[in-house]
């Protein structure tokens, strides 16, 4: 069938001999196959095609690579977690699909939750939906509400599937910097601020909604509330909506506090919080997540739900509806894993930093979540004649994977066509990882130097 496509001088020949083994239906498949095919992608589309988790996923697949790559753990989930699925692929009634905007329990659980956090009444079947991830919630939010024309405002660097989401519906992306005020020297994520001025000149007529993420990924930002007051103030001056991507809420470090800009006088009304089970307890292949909001808003993410998606996997709601049951129950103790997750990875950062220091280099240390980004300048890798025409980053974490078998995410990837070249010497490391992977990814940075390149 293959070579029989190839061309249509060889075709009496070639459809000779393939008749003898090929059944016809095929045969007329291949006399059609060399037509030019009228199909293009869909305009929405147009341009969409390059993705860096599809992109470094594929070169850090080898298992001699220390993967720091993606934002995935490799330590183990909590044992209840793991328990209460089992338990619910063995009730035959929870292998069958489930309420459409979210599995009763579950809605319940995470009213439960979000009732404590918010101080306000959360109605379970009303003010939530269930989706897969926090990229169905996002992907719902902007179907439902954002319009063709309309600006969506996106601070930099952001969560890469911001902009083709929005660029998906036929709206525009308005990028606005974070700005490193620091010297570089024990800097913090705390030192990118967004300049107040800058932001208020990107809100207009037509600007519908702004995405904030804190804490944020991929810098370990996590927003104070004088600069959630900053961007509520415009959202109400300007009659905007907030997205408010929220999936690493529960990972925050000492001396920060996690504030819902939802939670802010006026802005329930216009907030969706995104919130994800993957990130909430450590099972980032669960693909289960939540938008929480005022039943105005969520109805209309329901309604992109229930004609797309229609429901997502039973047994896993229930199962995460018990594993929050428990931590709901022991939300005023040390133990409750909202906490102890974050207390487990502090650790965790501040060895990376350490290590990273220890080489030569200048991490931002983050206030939350769980990915560091550094300076690689002072590395000094000249990859100027490494083919193509990818940022240096990119150049950057290719070599990396090659020649020192550590993978990272090239910075970039989180960055608007205009702010590329600003990102292109930072890369960024994910840290919720076992002792003994960020034993190997010591062993390859002290070892930088020696190891030949
Ligand atoms: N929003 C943010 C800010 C996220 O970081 C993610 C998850 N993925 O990040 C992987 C990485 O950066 O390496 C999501 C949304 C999506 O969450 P979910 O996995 O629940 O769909």
């Amino acid at each position: 069938m293959l070579f029989a496509s190839r061309s249509f001088c060889c075709l009496g020949i070639r459809t000779r001999l393939l008749r003898t083994c090929l059944p016809s239906q095929y045969i007329r498949f291949s006399a059609f196959a060399t037509m030019p095919f009228k199909h293009k992608n869909a305009r929405r589309i147009e341009g969409l095609d390059s993705n860096v988790w599809i992109e470094f996923t594929k070169v850090a697949a080898d298992p001699s690579i220390v993967n720091l790559g993606q934002g995935l753990p490799d330590i183990s989930p909590p044992s209840y977690v793991k328990e209460e699925l089992a338990k619910a692929a063995t009730v035959d009634r929870l292998n069958q699909y489930t309420r459409g905007f979210g599995h009763p329990l579950l809605v319940k659980a995470l009213s439960q939750v979000y009732e404590r956090v918010c101080g306000r009444k959360i109605d379970p079947l009303t003010d939530i939906l269930v989706t897969v991830g926090g990229y169905g919630s996002l992907f719902s939010a902007i179907q439902a509400l954002i319009e063709e024309g309309d600006e969506v405002i996106i601070i930099e660097p952001f969560f890469d599937c911001y902009e083709p989401m929005v660029k998906m519906v036929g709206a525009k992306p308005v990028f606005i910097p974070l700005r490193n005020k620091s010297d570089g020297n024990f800097a913090t994520s705390a030192d990118w601020v967004l300049d107040p001025t800058e932001l208020a000149n990107k809100f207009n007529s037509k600007t519908k909604a702004i995405i904030l993420n804190t804490p944020h990924n991929p810098l370990g930002k996590v927003f104070t509330q004088e600069e959630l007051q900053l961007i509520a103030d415009l959202c109400i001056k300007h009659d905007t909506l907030c997205i408010s991507d929220e999936v690493y809420e529960w990972l925050v470090y000492k001396g920060n506090k996690h504030i819902k800009i939802a939670t802010l006088p006026g802005m329930w009304e216009r907030t969706i919080t995104i919130g994800s089970a993957g990130k909430t307890y450590s099972v980032t292949g669960w693909k289960v997540g939540w938008s929480i909001g005022p039943q105005h808003l969520i109805k209309h993410l329901q309604v992109v739900q229930q004609n797309t998606l229609y429901t997502c996997p039973t047994p896993l709601q229930e199962a995460l509806a018990q594993a929050l049951w428990i931590d709901c129950k022991r939300m005023d103790e040390p133990d409750c894993y909202f906490y102890s997750l974050s207390r487990e990875l502090e650790g965790k950062r501040d060895r990376m930093a350490r290590l990273l220091r220890e080489v030569g280099l200048k991490p931002i240390v983050p206030e939350g979540g769980y990915f560091m980004i550094v300076d690689v300048s002072a590395l000094n890798v000249d990859l100027s004649d490494e083919e193509g025409s990818q940022p240096y980053d990119y150049k950057f974490v290719r070599w990396m994977i090659a020649s020192k078998k550590l993978s990272a995410i090239p910075l970039s990837a989180f960055c608007g066509p205009e702010t590329k070249a600003q990102f292109e010497k930072y890369i960024r490391f994910c840290f919720i990882k076992k002792d003994s992977t960020l034993d190997a990814a010591e062993v390859i940075l002290k070892n930088w130097n020696k190891q030949k390149a």
